[in-house]
């Protein structure tokens, strides 16, 4: 069955919910909240990655999300740290994260793929090309989904050679990340192209700009609710194309369209 990751962003800027949850009670809350709408996964995230958004010192970053992830995951809940920092990540699995999630594949940070081998979590390989400041002057390609595969097989093999078993690597082709417009569209009609490295993927489309740009034609303002609704969409579609897991804000309207496509596949 496929996984749905539900997103807790602690950060003050994230695209879509930054402060809402920067308040660590506030946070469990809401993870508690989304793993009630049927959130196989939280995924705990401390710094945002949208475009312009500043960095932080991984040491604010774990005081984030450091008591955040402790306090799920004391509670039996898989959780998973959303980070490109090494010292985060040990701190999180520290913490009991069973999973970090690093959207750069480890190109951000050089500690991170022995620090993951290390912790002996799983590990979310991201496709990246650059931090989001100058992010979108990377997005050329000629075929999307086909080098974003070959682009991730190097970092496949970059984590085996850090020690990390394959069994424990999860791809995500990135979305959104280097990535603009109809770039998205191209790697998920190519999901094959991922899929056939061998491992579990994740896809996060969850409320990101190619959504509302797709729809803004149509005349009315995109807002929260249209950007759930047709992430509940994508992840639908995704399911189809043999996804793992999928990674949302909306835990309750994907988990709806799942139940739905899950019904027509009987
Ligand atoms: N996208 C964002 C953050 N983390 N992690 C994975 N694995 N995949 C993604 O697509 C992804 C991610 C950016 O979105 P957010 O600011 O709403 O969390």
């Amino acid at each position: 069955m496929t996984g749905i990751w539900g997103i807790v962003n602690i950060t003050t800027d994230s695209f879509s919910d930054g402060g809402r949850y920067i308040d660590t009670e506030r946070a469990i809350a809401h993870g508690l909240e989304l793993r009630e709408a049927g959130a196989t996964v939280l995924d705990i995230g401390g710094e945002s990655t949208r475009p312009g958004s500043e960095r932080i010192a991984p040491e604010v970053e774990q005081q984030r999300v450091v008591p955040v992830i402790q306090e799920l995951a004391s509670r039996g809940i898989p959780v998973s740290v959303d980070t490109f920092n090494a010292s985060t990540a040990a701190a999180a699995v520290q913490a009991g994260a069973r999973i970090v999630n690093d959207v750069s594949g480890g190109l951000a940070d050089p500690e991170m793929l022995a620090a993951v081998a290390e912790s002996g979590a799983d590990y979310a390989l991201g496709h990246w090309r650059g931090h989001s400041d100058d992010m979108y002057a990377r997005a050329e390609y000629r075929r999307a989904s086909r080098e974003v595969a070959g682009e991730l097989r190097e970092r496949i093999g970059e984590a085996a050679a850090a020690g990390i078993a394959p069994s424990r690597i999860i791809l995500d082709p990135g979305i959104g990340f280097a990535k603009a417009g109809a770039q998205n569209w191209d790697v998920l009609r190519g999901l094959a192209d991922i899929s056939a490295l061998g491992h579990r993927v994740l896809i996060g489309t969850s409320r990101k700009r190619f959504l509302a740009e797709t729809l803004e034609p149509q005349g009315d303002p995109v807002d929260e609710a249209r950007r759930d609704l047709a992430t509940a969409v994508t992840s639908a579609l995704a399911v189809r194309h043999g996804v793992w897991a999928v990674r949302v804000h909306n835990v309750a309207a994907t988990r709806d369209a799942l139940s739905i496509a899950r019904a027509w596949e009987g």
